[in-house]
Formats: structure tokens, C-alpha cells, sequence
């Protein structure tokens, strides 16, 4: 379910009206929020690789339902430092992996259940997927990440609520003492039916408090946060406008469900009282996990780079989802499509007309301002991008750029929120000088990053 565009900006233009905008006295000091320096981190990033890898990878199933013998699980070529080298080549900075998916297999050893790595073959019951998987990010200089599933499919206590925090919290202790700096703890919003019938209540408070002392330089992810919020599908495809302020009470926890909750999470709100930017999680494949019958299905160069665009481009964080294989290895098509994208994203933003190039900023109010770049040449430029120094919060509420050709000014492109980074393609156009007019701001106005490129791959490899 999700608003129109229309509707969207009707409401938003509602709440800006309604807002106590600053008076050109009190503008200066902004009350609005501002990301914490674990947010504006991980925001930096841009880019991050999920894994998903565990029992499903071996029954070729999505979803595992908890009987599955550990006996199946035997990656005989394990390798995190290819999947950390794939990343790489793609541009990632940190990834993140499924510790424990749905079916409650762990990947690491727990001590409080059976069910993982230590009761199957592989490396004779001694090994253990989270420490190799931690190491090899760590050196190739990445940051790494984990999800812990909260819905256990072979937890006998799940759905007796107290018994499972506790088991859950246990585990969550597990990973959060054992493995070094995490930057990311990913929990979705699943939650099914326990053995015993009962629904399990998650003990959400608890879960944080945990994350914060033990990790308190990691952010949290869910559908309702605290840190990073879910975009609100899982296509990588972040709202236009998108706000990474929202009100928490439009997600009240995760997986909650209901009219207003998706277009809380794709939108944000400009209202909103918490920042809580927004992650695009989308796998390179049809499914989460490997299955060899969708091996020649995985995206292309253009279609990894228009997620680029509906993603970063949009003021959020993409986390794209490349499945190792049985073997324990990364496909090779996959890893061949990563650095051909890098290569193609490489080649789009290769050279920025408006680099050492002088902005004139002349203000024209508090909450308005005209930028103003004599690019010195004619250029033919295909896109543009504007960036805010989020560190100050998110201002931009309106905005139109303009490029000067022979035959005079015209409107390139125009928009409303822009937040850490906004691409906007536009067609291939001649110009020499380039206008931001910043036509309304939430808060007083702060000059923008802009730079200006040509836009189009040299090169698409597949
Ligand atoms: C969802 C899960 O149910 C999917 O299997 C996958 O892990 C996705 C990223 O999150 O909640």
C-alpha cells in the first residue's frame, strides 16, 4: 500500500505549513535532528553487501522451517575473504551477514542451542562462519554486520515470550562479545507462529539496550528503527521525496502493518521528530538465498545502476544481497556483474564539470538562496548531483536547477528533499553555466554540494 506522489506532497506541504518555521532571528539555531556520527558512518558508506547463507542455501528453500539436519550444511570451499573481495571490487564498504536466518540455524557456534555449524561436517564441527566471515572483512578494510533472525523456527521456546527474549538476548550476546567492532545489527520485522501455537512478544526495549552497551558504535536496523529504518520495500527503491526524519508513531514496531506504515517508510516525514535514514535492501537475484536455477538471472549492469539511482540517488543506503552458493563461494556471474558495475558506475560520474569550480551563493531569504556555477566551457551534461552536509540535518524542501544554453536559461530538473545525495538524470543538454535555486528550506538554508557530469556509461559489460 503505498500514496500517491500527489498525496504525499499534499500532506507534506500541510505539515511544512503548519510547522513553526523558524523566524530569521531563531533560524540560525536549528532544532531540528540531526544524525548521530554512527548514522552519518554508515550513511557514508553508500554501499553495503548482504549475505545470505545458511541451511536454505543447501534445501534450496527461501524460508527453512527448523527441522532441517545439520548434517546438510558443508560449504567444502568456504571463503569470506571472496565474498569481502567481491565487495570491494563493487564499491561496498561494509556487509552484512545472516547469522541466523528464520529457520534458527546458526552460523556461528551458540552455546545455547544445538542447531548450528558445530553439529554439522563441516571443518569437523569446529568452525565457525561468523568469525571467518568478521575476520575477512576486517581485512580488506570493511565493516561488518549481522542479522540475527528474531522469528526462530526451531527454538522450542519461541512464543513462550520471557524464555525466548532470554535465549534470543543470549545469542545476541553471543555475537556482540565475540566477533570485535560490528557497525550494523539488521532485525526484521517476521514474526510466526511458535510450536506451542503462541505468538512470541519480543522484548524490543531489551534487544536495544543490549545492541547499545556491547556494540554502542553500531547503528540498529528494522522497520521501525531505532537507527536506520526499512524503505519500505524490497525492490531497493527509496520514496521521492524522502525524508530521513520521521515520526516514530507512523512505525510503532517492526513488522507492524497498516495503510500509513509504508508510505511512513518510504517518505519519511519533514515533520518527523527522530532521524532514522532510510535502507534499500534488494538482492541481485530473484531470491534471498543461491538457488542454481536463477544463475542466469541476476541483474544486469543497468539494472544495478538504476538501483543505484532509486537508492543513494535518494538520499538512502543500498544493501544489496549476493548469495554465496553451496560451495561457500560467491557465483561467478555475480562476482563478474559487481566490478563491471563498479566499472560503470565509475565511468558515469568519471569527470565533474563543476569541480574546483567557484559557487556563487547569493541568498535570496532565510529559508531561499541562488548558487550560481560558470563551468568556463560548454558541457554536455546528463546528470546532476546535490548534496547537503547532512551533519546539519535535512533542510531542503524545494529546489530547481537550471543550466545555461546558447538560447538562454532553462529548467533542468527539479525536486524537493535531498538529504545526504540526490541524482537527478536529465537529457543530454549543452551547457555552460548551472543555477540551484533553493526555493524553500525548513530551517535556515546551507550552501549545497553540486557537481555536474556527463552521466551516460562508456561502457555497459552486461
Ligand atoms: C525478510 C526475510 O523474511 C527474508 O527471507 C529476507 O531475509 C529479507 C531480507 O528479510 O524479512
Amino acid at each position: 500500500m503505498t500514496i500517491s506522489r500527489r498525496e504525499f506532497l499534499a500532506t507534506a506541504a500541510a505539515a511544512i505549513a503548519s510547522s513553526a518555521l523558524p523566524t530569521a532571528a531563531s533560524a540560525t539555531i536549528s532544532t531540528r535532528p540531526r544524525p548521530t556520527p554512527q548514522q552519518l558512518a554508515w550513511q557514508r558508506d553508500e554501499l553495503a553487501l548482504f549475505v545470505h547463507f545458511g541451511v536454505n542455501t543447501f534445501t534450496d528453500r527461501e524460508w527453512g522451517d527448523g527441522t532441517e539436519n545439520p548434517a546438510i550444511f558443508n560449504p567444502t570451499e568456504l571463503d569470506p575473504r571472496q565474498w569481502a573481495r567481491a565487495a570491494r571490487a563493487a564499491g561496498a564498504r561494509a556487509l552484512i551477514l545472516t547469522a541466523k536466518h528464520h529457520d534458527g540455524f546458526c552460523l556461528w557456534p551458540s552455546a545455547v542451542t544445538q542447531h548450528s555449524v558445530a553439529a554439522s561436517p563441516w571443518r569437523g564441527g569446529h568452525g565457525d562462519v561468523v568469525r571467518e566471515f568478521t575476520d575477512a572483512c576486517r581485512a580488506e578494510g570493511l565493516r561488518a554486520g549481522l542479522y540475527l533472525s528474531p522469528w526462530d523456527r526451531n527454538a522450542r521456546v519461541y512464543g513462550d515470550s520471557p524464555r525466548y527474549n532470554d535465549f534470543y538476548c543470549a545469542q545476541l550476546t553471543e555475537l556482540l562479545t565475540r566477533y570485535g567492532a560490528l557497525n550494523e545489527m539488521w532485525f526484521d520485522g517476521a514474526n510466526g507462529e511458535g510450536p506451542n501455537g503462541r505468538r512470541q512478544v519480543y522484548d524490543w526495549p531489551r534487544i536495544h539496550a543490549l545492541v547499545r552497551r556491547l556494540q554502542p558504535a553500531a547503528v540498529m536496523f528494522s522497520d521501525a528503527g531505532p537507527d536506520v529504518r526499512w524503505c519500505g520495500n524490497e525492490d531497493g527503491v527509496a520514496g521521492d521525496p524522502n525524508w530521513s526524519t520521521i515520526d516514530p508513531d507512523s512505525v510503532p514496531y517492526p513488522g507492524a502493518s497498516g495503510a500509513g506504515v509504508i508510505a511512513a517508510l518510504q517518505h519519511g516525514h519533514p515533520a518527523g521528530t527522530v532521524w532514522q535514514p532510510a535502507e534499500c535492501d534488494v538482492s541481485i537475484r530473484p531470491g534471498w538465498f543461491h538457488h542454481a536455477a536463477e544463475d542466469a538471472q541476476v541483474k544486469s549492469v543497468a539494472a544495478l545502476t538504476e538501483l543505484w539511482f532509486s537508492s543513494v540517488g535518494r538520499n538512502a543506503k543500498l544493501l544489496l544481497n549476493v548469495p554465496p552458493t553451496r560451495n561457500g563461494l560467491m557465483h561467478a556471474t555475480d562476482v563478474a556483474r559487481l566490478s563491471a558495475w563498479q566499472t560503470a558506475r565509475n565511468d558515469i560520474f568519471a569527470e565533474d564539470f563543476a569541480a574546483g569550480k567557484r559557487v556563487n551563493w547569493r541568498s535570496t531569504g532565510v529559508h531561499s538562496a541562488v548558487g550560481e556555477i560558470d563551468l568556463g566551457r560548454s558541457v554536455s551534461a546528463g546528470l546532476v548531483r546535490l548534496e547537503e552536509d547532512i551533519a546539519h540535518g535535512q533542510r531542503i524542501a524545494r529546489y530547481a536547477v537550471y543550466g545555461a544554453t546558447d538560447t538562454g536559461w532553462h529548467e533542468l530538473t527539479r525536486g524537493t528533499t535531498i538529504g545526504y545525495r540526490k541524482l537527478d538524470r536529465i537529457g543530454a543538454t549543452p551547457l555552460h553555466k548551472l543555477r540551484v535555486v533553493i526555493e524553500d528550506a525548513l530551517d535556515a538554508r546551507r550552501p549545497l554540494r553540486i557537481g555536474i557530469y556527463r552521466g551516460l556509461p562508456l561502457s555497459e559489460k552486461a
